[in-house]
């Protein structure tokens, strides 16, 4: 370990305590370390964090950064967050986390298992500065995800997610599964630990509504956003009811594209004929209004940036329907796994 010139933190869901955090960026500054994270653990090392080295899944997109380490440091790492892909990374791996993990999908080289902060520090041999060039690796970063961008004939995803995120700076954030989930992770900048609800991989679709609230009602003074699918909406739509009852202040963002646009382009790799992909015609504000939600329709930059300012205003829930051109998931996807 005392030999590794470039050491990479890969941060997962068991580093989420504060008190891991705050250990994990003492160490990156200490030791001039970068730190990629996964989806749950967006945040422990902030987005814009000059250590932030992007997120991790075992994807595509990450493997520049990756390849350039010569020592991976798991820290809270649980390979259960990761794609079941095999491990094709040759450098040694190390894990600090709460608990053991299993060792047959990630080869483990060593297990810390306790403690992260004293798991980091009995890391003390890792040299006090190391090889990385921290402005390289940012730009990496950023033209990472340049490639989540799309160009469409209306609002694209991206602009969905960096329009919403830039109104809401600081806010909590929850997200669906679906294809609309890889711009909103990659693009939403996180600056604490949890801050970014997500189910784990591409789990359970329905999750982005209850989920926020349930965080609206432990933190009643800050408004929270969901960011979900047509398709995911749909099988939770009836807990819209349930936030206008509880007064919850929560802005339901929906990428309303009239399909499962996930499956859709799995279909279309696959060169599948499109198959029960389709939802057809959702009138999202009519159906928020009936429960008593508040709703906006938008499908210029400007009707958003306009909708998320009333709706951010609002002390009661809002859905705001962001009709998005869908036309880019297939490039994205490919971007980000391969
Ligand atoms: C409960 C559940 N059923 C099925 C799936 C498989 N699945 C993953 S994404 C997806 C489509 C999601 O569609 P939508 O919510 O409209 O999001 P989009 O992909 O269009 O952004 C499906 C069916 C799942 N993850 N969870
Ligand atoms: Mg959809």
């Amino acid at each position: 370990m005392t030999d590794a010139r470039r050491p990479l933190l890969l941060i997962g869901l068991a580093a989420r305590r504060p008190a891991d955090a705050e250990a994990i960026r003492t160490f990156c500054a200490r030791h001039r370390v970068p730190a990629a994270v996964t989806y749950k653990a967006k945040g422990v090392v902030a987005d814009d964090d000059p250590h932030f080295a992007g997120v991790f899944t075992n994807g595509s997109i990450e493997q520049p950064i990756l390849n350039q380490a010569d020592l991976f440091i798991a820290v809270g790492l649980d390979p259960v967050e990761l794609l079941p892909r095999p491990w094709t990374y040759h450098q040694p791996i190390v894990s600090i986390a709460p608990w053991q993990v299993d060792d047959r999908h990630v080869p483990f080289a060593a297990q810390h298992v306790g403690d992260i902060a004293a798991g980091l520090q009995e890391l003390g041999d890792v040299p006090a500065d190391s090889d990385w060039d921290l402005k390289k690796v940012r730009e990496t970063v950023d033209a990472h995800r340049d490639r989540l961008r799309a160009t469409g004939d209306y609002l694209t995803p991206d602009r969905v997610v960096q329009i919403a995120a830039a109104a809401s700076r600081g806010l909590r954030v929850t997200i669906d599964a679906g294809a609309h989930m890889f711009p909103a992770t990659m693009l939403w900048p996180v600056a604490e630990p949890a801050g970014m609800l997500v189910s784990n991989g591409l789990s359970t679709m329905g999750f982005a509504l209850p989920a926020a609230i349930g965080a609206a009602l432990v933190d009643r003074t800050r408004p929270v956003i969901a960011l979900t699918g047509d398709g995911g909406l749909l099988l939770c739509a009836g807990e819209l009811l349930t936030a206008a009852r509880e007064g919850l202040r929560i802005v339901t963002v929906v990428f309303s594209d009239a399909s499962l646009s996930l499956i859709a382009v799995k279909q279309q790799q696959r060169q599948l004929t499109p198959a029960g992909v389709a939802l057809g015609d959702v009138a999202w504000c009519a159906l928020a209004e009936s429960v008593g939600v508040s709703a906006h329709f938008a499908t210029t930059d400007a009707e958003l940036q306009r909708a998320l300012a009333l709706a951010l205003e609002c002390s009661a829930p809002s859905l705001i329907e962001a009709r998005v051109d869908p036309s880019g998931y297939a490039e994205i996807l490919r971007a980000v796994r391969g």
